[in-house]
């Protein structure tokens, strides 16, 4: 069973997909629950896979503790798990972010990761099988103006990455980070607020798909058990760093 946060749309959704489509079960992790059923009931409809859902929000982190010690079997299922949830809040000097949104950025991005890694790496080394895939970030490379904050949580989940492979060596637990650049995916919207002025952040040039990410996603997993993908920084071809961009 792969377990995903954030399936509800964007690099979770297509990744949800690319395993459905491999016929694996999933565990989906997230708070929004019409979203949630509404994607169970789709795929197991097309892809006749097992779907479970659990309902939790990644800005209260301090819950998943308790999400693990009430689910405990379903948990045990899980050989690969997924922390793709994550989001920025603004684009702005430190000084001018709301706190609400540097606080919702930390908790979800990073504590909750933290959280999640903590629960299950003990369970997949108990069963000695599993696989962490978390979903970093260009900007857990480089800090780029105005990127502050959100730049800050993707350095840590990098660093976190890091610190779990050595964690969890001479486990067999496969450790792996993706670390994208531009995809247009609700990303943007969300951290302006705006659709307008989302569009514009990937006008005159192409940017990712959410689906080009999640085929890298089941790569770094379909590798044989001894091949740990460390880490995947993937870019647009127009996109040569977090600043420069080749538009037309
Ligand atoms: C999303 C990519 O460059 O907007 O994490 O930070 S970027």
């Amino acid at each position: 069973m792969i377990c995903i946060t954030g399936a509800t749309s964007g690099i979770g959704l297509a990744t949800a997909e690319s395993f459905a489509k491999k016929g694996k079960d999933l565990l989906l992790l997230g708070r929004n629950s019409d979203k949630l059923y509404n994607l169970k009931n789709k795929f197991v409809e097309k892809y006749s896979i097992d779907i479970q859902i659990l309902l939790i929000d990644f800005t209260e982190p301090a819950l998943i503790n308790n999400l693990f010690k009430q689910n405990r079997d379903v948990f045990s299922k899980v050989e690969c798990l997924i922390n793709n949830a994550g989001l920025a809040r603004g684009l702005a000097p430190t000084y001018s972010l709301e706190s609400s949104s540097i606080h919702e950025m930390i908790q979800v991005n990073l504590v909750s990761v933290i959280e999640l890694c903590k629960n299950m790496a003990p369970i997949m080394v108990e069963n000695k099988n599993g696989h962490i895939i978390n979903v970093g970030s260009i900007a857990g490379h480089y800090v780029y103006p105005n990127g502050n904050v959100y730049c800050a949580t993707k350095h840590a989940v990098r660093a976190m990455t890091e610190g779990l492979r050595f964690d969890l060596n001479g486990t067999g637990i496969r450790v792996s980070e993706i670390s994208p650049g531009m995809v247009n995916t609700n990303f943007s919207t969300v951290r302006l607020g705006d659709k307008v002025k989302a569009d514009a952040v990937y006008s005159g040039m192409t940017p990712l798909t959410a689906e080009d990410v999640a085929e890298s996603i089941y790569w770094i997993y379909s590798q044989p058990k001894h091949v740990n993908i460390q880490e995947i920084v993937i870019y647009p071809t127009d996109q040569a760093s977090a600043t420069v961009v080749h538009r037309i």
